[in-house]
């Protein structure tokens, strides 16, 4: 079976959103999709992320894949763990068998063996696809994730489907690095408008036109901005800011005390809190942002957040969702495991956000700026990165108190409200 016949048969049975890491066993069906004009393809920088951006869009009312080799069921264990299957997430994964029968290339052979286990332990149904069925195994996959709530899998061994470099096998050959990128990707915009203390100025490259900056700008504006700021305000008083420019728009927190804080300000039904994966909040928001483009989509992350899954910001740069919001409330620690140093006390994130393609990037201190940079956010198009520096030592606030499903299903239905 070719790409394009899978790309037909998934989207005959709805679904209309996917997410995921090449894997050159895929890579027709991964062709067929990039060149779906409506870009409903989303290359994402690791299988966990793919996990998260798919959550985000079943959240917002889509039917989600998640297309990965087997080697990413490693990296995204935890994801599908605390994330998908503790939330219930519905999501079809499209997983590659590599190291089937034992034959492959060295790095696939262990993943190979255990593939089928790992989706047992995980408590992941799963088929087999095979030539003759795949009809019926894509009608099967679908009546068990909306029954089961949760994601399941099928499993692709080499020969099912076509490939563009003849090979079923793959054997990590050029198929592998194919891949033409994104498409359907909107340009970035040159209009630059910046809010707080200090905004990074000047415009990032648009996509087609990768022309670098030049030399002398940056060493100006490395001068203006310093390399790190003073943080006056707690991160409660910096969330507490922020929530009074909100309306309706969902809201993504990242684990931790970021989202005890937050419920503590205000529980709204338009928030997500993420209770368990860490890392993934700018992922999942990022679903949402793209399932719902009409309305703004507003992530509360921390700075090991970001920096955890810090690929995600290269793809909102490269997609460029006009209605993401995304907010880093950096106290340069691990605040919610002991304080413990983070890297952003020397590295700048809003720095790498404006590098990565947010349209505009801004760095606070002060509680007035925090409301500033937010409502200038949601009144202008994005992709928008509001790094908000914070004192380190929490607020003594309690655990959430709903439910994973809880907080699932009031989230899902304030984001599909009219
Ligand atoms: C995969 C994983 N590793 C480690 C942890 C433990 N953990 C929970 S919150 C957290 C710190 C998050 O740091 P940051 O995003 O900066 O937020 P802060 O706690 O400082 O508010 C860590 C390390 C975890 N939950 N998951």
């Amino acid at each position: 079976m070719s790409g394009a016949e899978l790309a037909a048969l998934l989207e005959r049975r709805g679904f209309d959103f996917a997410a995921g890491v090449p894997c050159s066993l895929i890579e027709d069906l991964i062709a067929a999709l990039e060149r779906d004009p409506r870009g409903r393809y989303v290359a994402a920088p690791r299988e966990d992320a793919a996990v998260g951006l798919a959550g985000g869009a079943w959240l917002a009312g889509r039917r989600p894949a998640v297309l990965m080799q087997n080697s990413g069921l490693g990296t995204s264990l935890n994801a599908l763990a605390s994330f998908s299957l503790m939330y219930g997430l519905p999501a079809l994964l499209v997983v590659t068998w590599r190291g089937f029968q034992g034959k492959d290339a060295p790095e696939h052979i262990l993943t190979g063996q255990i593939t089928p286990s790992l989706l047992e332990l995980l408590g992941i149904p799963h088929r087999v696809l095979a030539r003759d069925s795949i009809a019926a195994d894509l009608d099967w996959a679908r009546r068990e994730m909306d029954t089961l709530m949760q994601p399941v899998a099928l499993v692709i061994p080499p020969g099912v489907l076509e490939t563009g470099h003849g090979s079923a096998a793959g054997g990590g050959g050029p198929g592998e690095t194919r891949g033409s990128g994104l498409r359907g990707i909107p340009g970035h915009r040159m209009l630059e408008r910046g809010v707080g203390s200090v905004v990074e100025p000047g415009p990032p490259p648009p996509a087609a036109d990768p022309t670098p900056r030049p030399a002398a700008a940056d060493e100006q504006h490395a001068r203006q901005t310093p390399q790190s700021l003073r943080p006056v305000i707690s991160r409660r008083e910096a969330i507490a800011e922020a929530v009074k420019q909100l309306g309706d728009e969902p809201l993504i927190h990242a684990n931790g005390y970021i989202c005890r804080e937050s419920f503590s300000v205000a529980d709204r039904p338009q928030n997500f809190y993420m209770i368990g994966s860490m890392g993934l909040a700018s992922a999942i928001g990022l679903g949402v942002a793209l399932a719902r483009p009409a309305r703004r989509a507003v992530v509360f992350d921390g700075d090991g957040n970001l920096l955890m899954n810090l690929g995600v910001v290269g793809t909102v740069g490269a997609l460029a969702p006009k209605n993401f919001v995304h907010l880093v409330f950096d106290n340069e620690v691990y605040g919610s495991t002991g304080n413990q140093a983070s890297p952003s006390r020397a590295v700048r994130l809003d720095r790498i956000a404006r590098a990565a393609g947010y349209r505009t990037a801004a760095a606070v201190t002060a509680p007035d700026e925090v409301g500033a940079a937010l409502r200038a956010a949601l009144a202008t198009d994005g992709p928008h990165f509001v790094l908000v520096k914070v004192t380190t030592g929490e607020a003594d606030v309690p655990r959430i108190p709903h439910t994973p499903h809880a907080i699932r299903d009031r989230f899902r239905a304030a984001v599909q409200a009219p």
